[in-house]
């Protein structure tokens, strides 16, 4: 029988970095004579730092021309990054460790399909690089969540198919994207948020092993 494989969103599913991004994004609007609040930081979750500094330059009216957008985006990375380099394992959210545990006991395929271009130094901060077998990230796709490219590329890459792959996302964009690739969507977050996933936990205290065993195994 053909395992299941399993493929985790990164920001807001193993670690908060939202509130690092939060902080760079504001940092950057206070720059530019604006504010910015939390409640317009969830629409950046999943969403790439290009579209994000999008939307942040049309919440301030600013328009500007290429060479000074790509400006801003590598100033807000270079701030991103000084919050990154102070990670360590203790930022990794609670109880994620049990279930990669048990998934890397068990051989099971694990992928990580995020957005973010930083993914590789955050999963080397926390220690929990080891644990994937692949890394998919937005150095490698083209299209952002809502389209499945990145966790199609993630199952490719472990070798299982789509309809066998499982994915864990906070981001309703990703919970669209995973059931757009046919896979089973688990939501990690509010339930009115993320009404299309298959299930959905408010955090990985409330998964239970057996759940785990349950969706690799059938
Ligand atoms: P970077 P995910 C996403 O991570 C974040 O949720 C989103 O807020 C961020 O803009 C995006 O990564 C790009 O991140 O600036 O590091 O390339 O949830 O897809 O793991
Ligand atoms: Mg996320």
């Amino acid at each position: 029988m053909v395992k299941r494989g399993f493929i985790f969103d990164l920001d807001g599913v193993i670690v908060d970095t939202a509130k690092y991004h939060y902080l760079a994004w504001k940092h950057l609007a206070n720059e530019l004579g604006f504010d910015f609040t939390e409640e317009q930081n969830e629409a950046f979750k999943g969403v790439s730092r290009r579209r994000c500094l999008e939307i942040l330059l049309e919440l301030g009216g600013i328009s500007v021309d290429e060479t000074q957008f790509d400006r801003w985006l590598f100033e807000k990375n270079e701030d991103y990054l000084s919050y990154i380099d102070k990670m360590d394992e203790s930022e990794i959210l609670p109880d994620v460790p049990k279930v990669l545990d048990y998934l890397k006991h068990k051989e099971v395929p694990m992928a990580l399909g995020s957005a973010s271009k930083n993914a590789i130094p955050i999963l080397k901060k926390v220690k929990l690089l080891s644990y994937f077998d692949t890394v998919v990230d937005g150095n490698q796709v083209s299209r952002a969540k809502p389209d499945p490219e990145v966790f199609l590329i993630a199952a490719e890459k472990i070798g299982v198919p789509p309809e066998r792959c499982v994915v864990f996302e906070d981001a309703i964009a990703g919970i669209e994207a995973a059931n757009t690739a046919n896979m089973i969507s688990v939501g990690i977050g509010a339930e009115e948020t993320l009404k299309g996933a298959k299930y959905v936990f408010r955090d990985f205290t409330e998964i239970e092993i057996d759940f785990i065993k349950q969706l690799a195994f059938i």
